[in-house]
């Protein structure tokens, strides 16, 4: 697998990606495991997106690589020039990349190694990168999200997986052999370097950018070789990179405890109880949404996510965090003053290694560190001195308090009022012949959305997708070149906003003409699975790995499935995507309990590739539910969805719904015009649509 442990969300998809991997093939049903749509010409292209004129701290404010499918029309990627070409980064061209692979096979010999691996990931494991960080984009000109480049003195290797293959055989140029993972007898890139290279090679890595725990598992395969792995110390992509740009230093402020609802102590005091557990005399903390969890403090460094360059230190007696000081706004420093001692970023690792030094650290008593965290803060605190599992920050930020999940609902309430707004404009533009493409539409919404109180931006790229687009599960529409919305084919858009109360995501699939019976029965199984797991009681300890299939089932029925997992953790004003819980056929789902107070998507779909995809998705909180009886004292738990959005009555086949879920359909809408409408009163489209849309299914 991709990464072997861990929560793992890779892709501009706003979805669970389930990899492709041997060992997760094999919980795939049938379907073929190419992940984009094989009949439209697949190209991307780079545009300043025109959405920063809405965004208040700027989450959506620099460039972003869109991929478009193009249908019939077969686009001349040449065609497309960036500013940011020459990043390689950008643009569905190839990059000639000949002088930077001999620029960097200059620095190997240096350094002395025989190959160099240049991984996705930042320092902080983020899914979603700083321009800066883009390495591997640099080197191989394969911008998608998920892939790794090995180059040795004489060949270049790019690994990517199913969604990539045909964006990747596009961007990448001659010196390059694309390994395509997931297929048969292609290696991932971690057993093609015992695989393939041949004995006693040198593999050079910059160890800030590879987990501990997958450098320690690649050593042990290349040891019986006579190979090994290489820190080198300077990363060889930045050597050679010249024009690379600048890390964002934007504004860090805190977020007031009306949204958070508990302070940085109350939350280091829960820190510590779980260090105790393990007996760890410290906690390391390298991702980024959870320093940002754990102080109360959001900035906008990467794009949709509300985080900042930073680290943290949490030991028996003392806090620390490392950042930029210069972005911390004084309101923030003030704030934090007497809760934790603010050191520049740079001095994390000196400082982490004195540290170590100083705690007395045995085999007993050691330094706890996430899964992901690199290799290089492993080696900062020493061999034998460290204790790798599930970050406790991942766990304790999971579960929302009850502020939070006010908020959540809050959030999604406002959230609604964007969506009838948007949905009630596209319908009166589509019906008054208005011709109107999948990137206007999805700046119409952000608009709506800009609107909102509490509003910051959005958490992701909006999908705005028609007809066959929809099936393209990772697409989002390129405001230069996409297609326009079409009366007669399904619509599909996913979503979503960064409030200071709360983080939404939410999918809807329209049809505004008239649908046919096939489209009509794929939505309609969707929509039972969304429904059976909207309505799921399980006893706690449950996993989301067990109720997974309560989502397909109906799909399974006759014979359709989807490709992506059915949920993801949501943040709290963070990022769209969080762990360590989750729904799905990974096995990774099957580590991490559902609990009372944890947020998640629920999100089944179908897509019918070179036609149309369906999507409903709805944000749910997890909380206790009184039963009948309480077997095995467990306590029971079930759902409460947040998100208020109808789901199109017109795409449903009543036919195939029980009673019940047509009650819950009915339930769900009243539920809806009673949150959203009174927001609506002065917008007449609106609240007739929402009014409409919200009738129960029998009238
Ligand atoms: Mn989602």
């Amino acid at each position: 697998m991709w990464r072997h442990t861990g929560h793992v969300w890779i892709g501009v998809s706003r979805l669970p990606y389930t990899p492709i991997s041997a060992r997760s093939a094999v919980n795939l049903i049938t379907r073929p495991l190419i992940a984009v749509n094989s009949s439209s010409t697949l190209s991307t292209f780079t545009c300043r997106s025109s959405s920063s004129r809405f965004s208040k701290r700027g989450f959506s404010s620099t460039a972003r690589t869109r991929t478009v499918a193009t249908g019939n029309t077969t686009v001349k990627a040449t065609a497309i020039h960036s500013r940011n070409e020459d990043m390689g980064a950008k643009g569905a061209h190839t990059v000639d990349t000949s002088s930077r692979l001999q620029n960097i096979r200059r620095l190997m010999r240096q350094s002395g190694v025989d190959a160099y691996v240049v991984p996705s990931e930042d320092q902080h494991s983020s899914e979603y990168l700083a321009e800066c960080d883009m390495r591997r984009a640099f080197i191989s000109g394969f911008n998608g999200s998920a892939g790794c480049a090995v180059v040795t003195l004489t060949e270049a290797f790019l690994f990517t997986d199913g969604r990539y293959f045909l964006q990747a055989e596009k961007q990448l140029d001659s010196n390059w052999v694309l390994m395509k993972q997931g297929l048969p007898d292609v290696p991932t890139w971690q057993d093609f370097l015992h695989k393939k290279l041949p004995e006693g090679s040198k593999i050079g890595i910059d160890a800030s950018l590879i987990a501990a725990q997958d450098a320690e598992s690649i050593a042990k395969k290349l040891e019986p070789l006579g190979s090994k792995l290489v820190p080198v110390p300077q990363n060889l992509v930045d050597e050679i990179w010249s024009d690379r740009p600048a890390r964002r230093l934007n504004t860090v402020f805190h977020l007031d405890e009306k949204f958070s609802g508990q302070s940085p102590a109350d939350k280091i005091v829960k820190v510590r109880e779980e260090m105790k557990k393990k007996k760890a005399k410290a906690v390391v903390v390298t991702m980024l949404d959870e320093v940002a969890w754990l102080f109360n403090l959001r900035g906008s460094d990467i794009d949709y996510n509300p985080v900042f360059f930073s680290f943290a230190i949490v030991t028996e007696d003392k806090v620390s965090l490392f950042i930029n000081t210069n972005q911390v706004n004084e309101a923030a420093h003030k704030y934090l003053d007497g809760v934790v001692d603010i050191h520049p970023y740079e001095s994390f690792l000196p400082h982490l290694k004195d540290q170590a030094n100083e705690l007395q650290l045995n085999k007993d008593n050691k330094i706890w560190i996430g899964e992901r965290t690199s290799l290089a803060v492993a080696e900062a605190i020493g061999k034998d001195r460290y204790l790798i599992e599930r970050s406790p920050l991942n766990d304790l930020k999971s579960i929302k308090n009850a502020t939070e999940l006010e908020g959540f609902r809050q959030s999604h309430i406002r959230d609604g009022v964007a969506l009838a707004k948007y949905f009630a404009w596209l319908e009166e533009q589509l019906n008054n012949g208005v011709e109107l493409n999948e990137s206007q539409g999805a700046d119409q919404l952000e608009k709506f959305r800009s609107e909102l109180d509490l509003f910051q931006g959005l958490s992701f790229t909006t999908i705005s997708s028609t007809g066959p687009n929809g099936a393209i599960i990772h697409y989002s529409p390129d405001p230069a070149d996409c297609a326009i919305i079409k009366k007669d084919q399904i619509y599909l858009c996913d979503s979503g906003a960064q409030f200071l109360d709360g983080t939404t995501d939410v999918t809807r699939t329209w049809h505004f003409g008239t649908p046919t019976a096939e489209e009509k029965i794929a939505f309609t199984r969707v929509l039972q699975g969304h429904i059976a797991i909207d309505a799921a009681i399980f006893p706690n300890g449950t996993t989301g790995f067990v109720i997974d299939s309560w989502a397909r089932r109906y799909l399974w029925k006759d014979g359709l499935d989807y490709r992506h997992g059915t949920g993801h953790g949501v943040g709290h004003f963070l990022n769209v995507h969080e762990g360590p819980h989750g729904i799905g056929v990974r096995i990774a789902y099957n580590s991490a309990p559902l609990k009372a107070g944890m947020t998640l998507s629920n999100e089944p779909g179908y897509y019918e590739d070179g036609k149309y995809g369906v999507r409903i998705e709805n944000i749910v909180l997890v909380r206790e539910v009184t039963t009948a009886n309480n077997f095995g004292d467990k306590g029971y738990l079930g759902f409460e969805h947040v998100t208020m959005s109808p789901i199109h009555k017109k795409l449903i086949d009543l036919g195939l719904l029980n009673d019940e879920e047509k009650a819950w359909v009915d339930n769900y809408h009243a539920e809806v015009w009673e949150k959203v409408s009174p927001l609506l009163r002065n917008d007449k489209r609106a609240l007739d649509w929402l009014k409409r849309e919200t009738t129960p299914l029998s009238s």
